[in-house]
């Protein structure tokens, strides 16, 4: 089967080089990607190339680039390496970006992956001058059925001026009919959305775009990368154990139900051993509205554990990636790909009254939450979509294990050297000890909450940090400002917060 049955569109075949040559210098490109897949597998590497011959002769080559969210080494990773990129929007997860942007090479914008789209139709980048996206396939009509992941796609093609499309044969064409296309209107007259449960559609199957802004099509058969995930260790056993405990006593208490549990699941490691929990727990038809389908999601599935999921994108491991492709046919009964927009739309997740479950850097003694930054100042990925989950859903958890870098970093601190979730925010913190509930409670009754869950070895110092703060200060939230970052100092004196 072609998979360009457009006429005009297939006219427009040409290598990623020849496509790479129609960006320039300063150009804002938009492209698709999200956590790994559906991002453009030919073009980065292209673009790469001439922002390296250019910068040998001496000559100027960067662009803003814009994504869904993170993409991989052969996108990301191979743009920072080439020093193509002056500012990165809005999520980023490539260990070789997270350098350049760390030592000052590029910069980076780091915001909610709900309001992203926007801000670019917006114009707060300036106007999209080129939009990459990876399809499927290109009907006869030129509408365009996306890949692995919708992310921010139908927002890039609308704004873009000029679009480039590639066209990937290792994605399943059986993935046609997994993406529900809605577009969200402009205000003053735009309509809420009318997603009522979590599997509704709502959209098309398709992207229609503007097929005379295409200056390019580029034909690739490259795979979405991801890492695998690390093998399920003793702490995060630990941590989903008492993320259990917790949904359990959510049931005792009756505000949730063993049928019909709606959850949303940041990406990583210990969120992966959460859902392998679920899967020998008492919880049935569990529903998934969330950003990402992760493999652990998979599993529920084919468990028949999870009846619906619902994201913008996939974030498989190898392995469940091909297994997705071979059987895309049985999976697209149970997922819908929707845009970034309305998967993570404050209106739909308020409506469903979902319990968000986001990992963190580190907490403090208050439940600020930090996500992002180390030490407050070295990016680790970004917010992404914890936000939009975090502050709408009607209970946000987080899990961390209590320590990190072989016990040198506690994840529970005085005072967040960075703070992107709020006290107002977060609810509940799950680690390897336990899980502080801290809704209800005032600030100070917070803090007994936090150090039960704090590593043992810490207890001591948070506790002798909140006698101390209490004696000097007002007693909403009592700090002592001289030492609030005494263990993140202790850390840049000694390489170790116990120091
Ligand atoms: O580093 O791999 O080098 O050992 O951070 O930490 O414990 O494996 O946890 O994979 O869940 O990631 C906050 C980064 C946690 C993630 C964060 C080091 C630690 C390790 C990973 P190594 P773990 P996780 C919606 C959800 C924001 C975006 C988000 C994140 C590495 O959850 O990016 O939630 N969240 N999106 O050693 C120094 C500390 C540390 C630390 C951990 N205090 N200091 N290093 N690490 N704590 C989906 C999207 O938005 C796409």
């Amino acid at each position: 089967m072609s998979r360009i049955d457009n006429a005009e569109l297939r006219g427009k075949v040409m290598s990623a080089d020849d496509a790479a040559k129609l960006i320039n210098h300063g150009d804002v490109v938009a492209a698709s990607g999200f956590t790994g897949a559906a991002y453009p597998k030919a073009l980065p590497t292209a673009i790469a190339n001439r922002a390296k011959e250019f910068h040998a002769r001496g000559d100027e080559f960067q662009i803003d680039f814009h994504t869904g969210a993170s993409t991989a080494p052969d996108c990301d990773g191979v743009l920072a390496e080439a020093n193509a990129i002056r500012l990165r929007f809005p999520y980023q997860s490539d260990p070789q970006m997270r350098n350049t942007i760390n030592a000052g090479g590029m910069k980076y914008y780091d915001t909610h992956l709900s309001h992203s789209a926007r801000q670019i139709t917006a114009g707060f980048f300036g106007d999209v001058d080129v939009t990459i996206v990876e399809a499927t396939r290109i009907t006869e009509e030129g509408h365009l059925i996306p890949s692995s992941g919708v992310g921010n796609n139908v927002e890039f093609l609308d704004a873009a001026e000029k679009i480039i499309i590639e066209v990937n044969s290792w994605q399943s064409l059986d993935l046609e009919g997994m993406a529900d296309i809605y577009r969200i209107g402009a205000a003053p007259n735009r309509q809420h959305i009318p997603i009522y449960a979590t599997g509704d559609r709502i959209g098309k199957t398709y992207i229609d775009i503007d097929v005379s802004k295409v200056i390019a099509v580029v034909e690739t058969d490259l795979p979405d990368r991801n890492a695998p995930f690390k093998p399920i260790d003793e702490v995060s056993k630990q941590i989903a154990g008492y993320f259990l405990d917790f949904l359990e006593s959510e049931v005792k208490a009756g505000r949730l139900r063993y049928d019909g549990y709606v959850m949303q699941s940041g990406v990583g490691n210990v969120p992966n051993a959460v859902m392998a929990g679920l899967l020998d727990s008492n919880f049935e038809n569990i529903q998934a509205y969330t950003e990402v389908i992760q493999d652990g999601m998979v599993d529920l599935i084919d468990a028949g554990k999870m009846s619906v999921a619902s994201a913008t994108s996939f974030s498989l491991s190898p392995e469940y990636a091909n297994k997705m492709n071979e059987e895309a046919k049985r999976y697209r009964d149970y997922i819908i790909t929707r845009p970034l927009q309305v998967s993570n739309h404050p209106e739909v997740i308020r409506r469903l009254d979902l319990i968000s479950n986001n990992g963190l850097i580190e907490a403090d003694i208050y439940g600020n939450v930090n996500s992002t930054n180390v030490s407050g100042s070295r990016i680790m990925n970004g917010i992404g979509g914890s936000g939009d989950f975090t502050r709408n859903a009607f209970t946000s958890t987080f899990i961390t294990p209590s320590e990190a870098k072989g016990g040198a970093i506690s994840a529970i601190v005085p005072f967040a050297s960075h703070i992107d979730h709020t006290e107002h925010d977060a609810m509940v913190i799950v680690s390897e000890y336990g899980y502080a509930d801290l809704r209800g409670l005032a600030p100070q009754d917070r803090v007994p909450k936090m150090i039960a869950i704090a590593h043992p070895d810490y207890r001591p110092l948070l506790e002798e940090y909140f006698e101390r703060a209490k004696a000097s200060s007002h007693q909403q939230t009592p700090h002592d400002l001289a030492t609030a970052f005494s263990f993140h100092q202790r850390l840049a004196e000694t390489g170790s917060m116990k120091g």
